[in-house]
């Protein structure tokens, strides 16, 4: 059996492509299906639907043999457990750090940043030598900066009209994000011949 995790939106929409180039064709719509679980055209290979931040989490502990994760959310997780033989470059957006347009005074003494993104926060905050105070949000970022939350947020942007429809810039460039095939390390032993199939056939559709 192969498992392969992968979330809703977007890098389902732009993965299928790269899954019909290595036969693989998921018989269900996970946008009107409720199944967690979706057979495919292979009776031993099966799609499991996921929160995007959970995609690195099944991969590592083996309830999923691969997965497809933005590099942001493994950036993020921190890779333990896994490898990434691919990057899929699809989902291309950037990690940024953004502010208002017009910055309003500090809120507190320390520069405070509100962020998914806080394993990611500290790592550039401290290689820059800047003390900051972090402070955890699972959505919405844009707001932080609007209701004195925050002074600064890290999030991803694609076009960056939603930072401008909230009255935000883009500060600094963190990283160039894409998407990023993941697999287990046990799998890609144990199921080594599979696997490797898979990730020749969507590489030479991904070049
Ligand atoms: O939605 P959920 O909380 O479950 O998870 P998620 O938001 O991480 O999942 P999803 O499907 O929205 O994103 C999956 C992956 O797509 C991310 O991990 C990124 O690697 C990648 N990606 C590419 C993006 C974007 N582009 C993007 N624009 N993820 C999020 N966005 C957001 C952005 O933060 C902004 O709020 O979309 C909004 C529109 O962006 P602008 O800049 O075009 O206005
Ligand atoms: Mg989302």
């Amino acid at each position: 059996m192969i498992t392969i995790a992968l979330s809703k939106g977007r890098i389902y929409k732009e993965t299928l492509p790269l899954l019909a180039a290595a036969d693989i064709v998921p018989t269900d719509d996970p946008e009107k299906s409720r199944k967690l679980i979706l057979d495919t055209n292979h009776d031993d290979v099966k799609l499991v639907i996921i929160r995007a931040t959970d995609v690195p989490t099944y991969v590592q502990f083996g309830a999923a043999d691969l997965g497809v994760a933005g590099k942001d959310v493994l950036l993020e997780h921190g890779g333990e457990g896994l490898y990434e033989p691919l990057d899929l470059k699809i989902a291309k957006c950037k990690l940024m750090t953004a502010g208002l347009i017009d910055p309003k005074p500090r809120v507190s003494g320390r520069l405070r940043v509100a962020t998914k993104f806080t394993n990611v926060a500290k790592r550039y905050f401290e290689s820059r030598g800047e003390q900051i105070e972090l402070i955890k949000l699972y959505g919405s970022m844009e707001l932080g900066p609007i209701v004195g939350l925050s002074d600064l947020i890290v999030d991803v942007v694609d076009t960056g009209n939603t930072l401008k429809a909230n009255g935000l810039k883009p500060v600094d460039h963190i990283a160039d994000i894409s998407s990023r095939l993941v697999v287990n390390k046990a799998s890609m032993k144990m199921k080594h011949e599979k696997i490797s199939h898979i990730i020749d056939k969507i590489s030479s559709a991904v070049s």
